[in-house]
């Protein structure tokens, strides 16, 4: 909505575009046709008008110097980034001759699209090339780089709920946030949190590190990573033993607690102190208060899926709530992805029918070896929008072999001229936020935004509708489809007949910016008070019928496509299953979290959000940093068979021994060392959804010279 039409400045609703659970509300100012800035919306009831240190000077991101603001194709040699000037219509025709060619040559599967979630919304998102791509015929990228095990998990145990309503965290009196760094990644989560504290609730942070997070809690658990199944089945187990379940919850509303009760009996407190690291008494303690203390909720993070036996990590920590019958009060239960609660209509937007049967999936964590190894068609094109899997992408240096092939033709759609970016035979420039028309989800929490263009597209940059049509029209695919326009894809993308849309329709969004799911009233809200779990059996599926349909991914990230699915090699119960990783000479685990300052490898170029990153460092405990040699602020290498990366060393207890920290985010090229910390991540999967299992990598650290 434009709050003023004046000569003076114009104001205009818009909503934080970034992969971040808070969708921020927001209001952006405009002179002279220029944003001159933006801030939040106190009136929204979740993000209360603070934007988080990346976001808040969003113009210079829109305004920056750097943005790709024409078409280019390469000058020069492959990766060096050099780039001239061509038309909309050059670059185009250029797509469209050398996609033509390789059809001819290897059959369209010769192609592969590749993004993520650069844009979190349904017009310009995850999938808004999908429909283009199938239609193409090109093989089907499988995006499963973030909570992907995480999702499938916990549909496959609660079903697609969206949980507790993180507004509803006012009423719980034991808060467990497990393998997530609120203060960092959701900001806008605490102020419900820390206003439980004060009203008594117990704030526990399950986390190897001592996040800014763990910093502001009651009860730091410092966990051995990769080990929380083990935790959660040891909580089961004293929880089963000392008769603290709720009997009458699990009768009514579960399946499986037999088989479970076994499973939990096999991970008594002093097997699962010696997996976690954790003290014997923690684990008892643990299990009690969080049974006892009610409402009690546990907040997923990502990082607790990034294991081998991730899914069913997130499995056992689904089913902890259904044991102690957390959920019969407001604010208890598990909050791990609200977008759940949201219709979106996947077939609208991918159009999977458009697929043709038998068409090859690869998984985007293996992208590497796909663009190295010997497949059937080769892949001969990519084409990246939405994402930078230079940085965000495990096996880096795969990746970068890949991309310097000089038989491989590689389209880029970006903001800026990312590490991706770079290697790019044609680069396309892409318009921000404020600059187009978007209906954003949440994952976070159960708002819908709306986010109306301040200013018109900059120079040559177009939204990703836009791109797609252009590319639908110059491929001659004459369906009407491809060409509604971004208001109607919004409209389409959603299922407004929905009880959960109940009185919210586009003029609303329109007039307000933002409208709250019908979901029911925060401070009331029971969502499976009574069951009611949208899963096959209608109950809390301890054991999960959906086990035998194999490694799950759900269809938003693979278009709905089963072909293919590995099935029934999931175990139907929650377990934990050690990695089997163990290398004497890379004996330290590495872990790479998310940075305060970046989202993902956004803002990693741009100056205010670098100055408040510093420099890229590992976080290594004295103990492991004294065996080395190593003071803080030495150079040091990081490194395993797989690479070798240089950074600062940081020395602290705020990590527990045996753990390297190295931060995601930062570019290859900003810090002159050309490499960064997904070079050392080999592309190991997960057992359930298919996500990286980053938290398996193993390392060694010396001194560099
Ligand atoms: N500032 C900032 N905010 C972001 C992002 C960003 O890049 N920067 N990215 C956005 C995105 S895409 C996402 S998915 C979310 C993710 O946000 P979070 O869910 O918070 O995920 P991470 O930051 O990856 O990890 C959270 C914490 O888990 C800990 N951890 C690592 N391994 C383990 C383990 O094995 N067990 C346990 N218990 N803990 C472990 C880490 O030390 C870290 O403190 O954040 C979003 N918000
Ligand atoms: N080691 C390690 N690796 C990780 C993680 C980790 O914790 N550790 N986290 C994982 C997680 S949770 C995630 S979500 C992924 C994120 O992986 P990516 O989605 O690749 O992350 P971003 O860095 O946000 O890259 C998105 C790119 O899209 C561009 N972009 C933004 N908006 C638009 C648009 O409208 N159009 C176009 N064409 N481009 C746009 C941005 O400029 C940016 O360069 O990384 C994963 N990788
Ligand atoms: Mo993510």
């Amino acid at each position: 909505m434009v709050l003023q039409e004046a000569s003076g400045p114009k104001e205009i609703y818009a909503t934080c575009p970034h992969d971040c659970p808070d969708s921020c509300a927001m209001v952006a100012t405009v002179e002279n046709g220029r944003v001159v800035g933006v801030r939040g919306r106190r009136e929204h009831p979740f993000t209360r008008g603070t934007l988080c240190v990346k976001v808040k000077n969003y113009e210079d991101r829109v305004h920056s110097p750097d943005r790709v603001l024409h078409p280019m194709r390469r000058v020069g040699a492959k990766g060096e980034g050099r780039f001239e000037r061509i038309t909309w219509k050059e670059a185009l025709e250029t797509i469209h001759d050398r996609f033509s060619g390789i059809i001819d040559d290897f059959g369209a599967e010769a192609i592969l699209p590749c993004s993520y979630i650069g844009q979190q919304g349904f017009v310009h998102g995850l999938n808004s090339g999908d429909a283009f791509f199938n239609r193409l015929g090109a093989t089907i990228m499988e995006r499963t780089l973030c909570a992907s095990a995480a999702n499938s998990a916990s549909v496959m145990t609660t079903g697609v709920s969206g949980g507790v309503d993180p507004l509803s965290f006012v009423h719980s009196k034991f808060i467990l946030i497990w393998g997530c760094n609120t203060i960092s990644t959701h900001m806008h989560q605490w102020p419900m949190i820390a206003e439980a504290q004060r009203d008594g609730a117990k704030v526990v942070v399950v986390d190897p590190i001592r996040s800014r997070t763990a910093a502001k809690a009651d009860w730091h658990v410092q966990i051995r990573p990769g080990t929380d199944a083990a935790l959660a089945l040891g909580m089961m187990n004293v929880i089963i033993t000392e008769e603290l379940i709720d009997a009458d919850y699990v009768e009514k509303y579960t399946v499986g607690f037999d088989a479970l009760k076994e499973r939990a009996a096999q991970y008594p407190p002093e097997r699962v102190a010696e997996i976690t690291g954790l003290p014997l008494d923690d684990i008892r303690r643990l299990g009690r208060e969080y049974a006892t203390t009610q409402p009690s909720v546990i907040r997923v993070g990502v990082a607790v899926e990034r294991h081998k036996s991730g899914g069913q990590t997130v499995r056992a920590l689904a089913s902890l709530p259904a044991l102690v019958g957390a959920w019969r009060h407001v604010g208890g239960g598990v909050l791990q992805s609200a977008a759940r609660s949201l219709p979106s209509r996947g077939d609208q937007i991918s159009r999977p029918d458009f697929i043709r049967p038998g068409t090859r999936v690869i998984n985007q964590i293996e992208m590497g070896a796909a663009l190295t190894g010997e497949l059937d068609p080769p892949i001969k094109a990519l084409f990246v929008y939405n994402c930078n899997p230079m940085v965000t992408v495990p096996d880096q240096k795969a990746i970068a072999r890949g991309l310097m092939r000089d038989d491989l033709f590689v389209v880029v759609s970006e903001q800026f001229q990312t590490d991706t970016a770079d290697y790019a035979d044609i680069l396309l420039p892409a318009s921000t936020q404020l600059e187009q028309f978007e209906l954003v989800y949440s994952w976070g929490q159960f708002f819908l935004g709306l986010s109306e263009p301040a200013i018109p597209p900059l120079a040559e940059s177009i939204p990703n509708a836009e791109m797609f049509r252009r590319l639908a029209a110059t491929f001659g695919f004459n369906e009407p489809y491809f060409r509604r326009s971004d208001e109607e894809i919004a409209y389409d993308a959603i299922d407004w007949d929905h009880p959960a849309l109940d009185g919210i329709d586009m003029d609303l969004l329109k007039r307000e910016g933002y409208a709250r799911l019908n979901v029911g009233d925060p401070d009331t809200r029971l969502p499976h008070a009574e069951g009611n779990f949208p899963t096959p059996s209608g109950k809390c599926e301890f054991v999960s019928s959906r086990a035998a349909e194999g490694n799950l991914v759900l269809p938003r990230l693979r278009q709905g496509y089963e072909e293919g699915m590995p099935a029934g090699d999931v175990d139907p119960l929650p377990d934990y299953v050690p990695a089997d990783v163990d290398d004497p000479r890379h004996p330290l685990i590495l872990i790479s979290p998310k940075s305060h300052a970046f989202l993902n490898s956004c803002y990693g170029n741009l100056e205010v959000q670098q100055k408040a990153a510093g420099d890229p460092t590992a976080l290594m405990h004295p103990v492991d940093a004294k065996a080395r040699g190593i003071s803080e602020g030495d150079r040091i290498n990081v490194f395993n068979d797989l690479a070798t990366i240089e950074v600062g060393a940081r020395i602290s207890e705020d990590t527990a021994p045996g753990i390297v920290v190295v931060p995601l985010g930062y570019w290859r090229k900003s810090d002159g060392v050309g490499i960064g910390v997904n070079a050392l991540n080999p592309a190991a999967l997960t057992d359930i959804g298919q996500g990286p299992a980053l938290t398996d990598t193993r390392v060694e650290v010396a001194a560099a010279n």
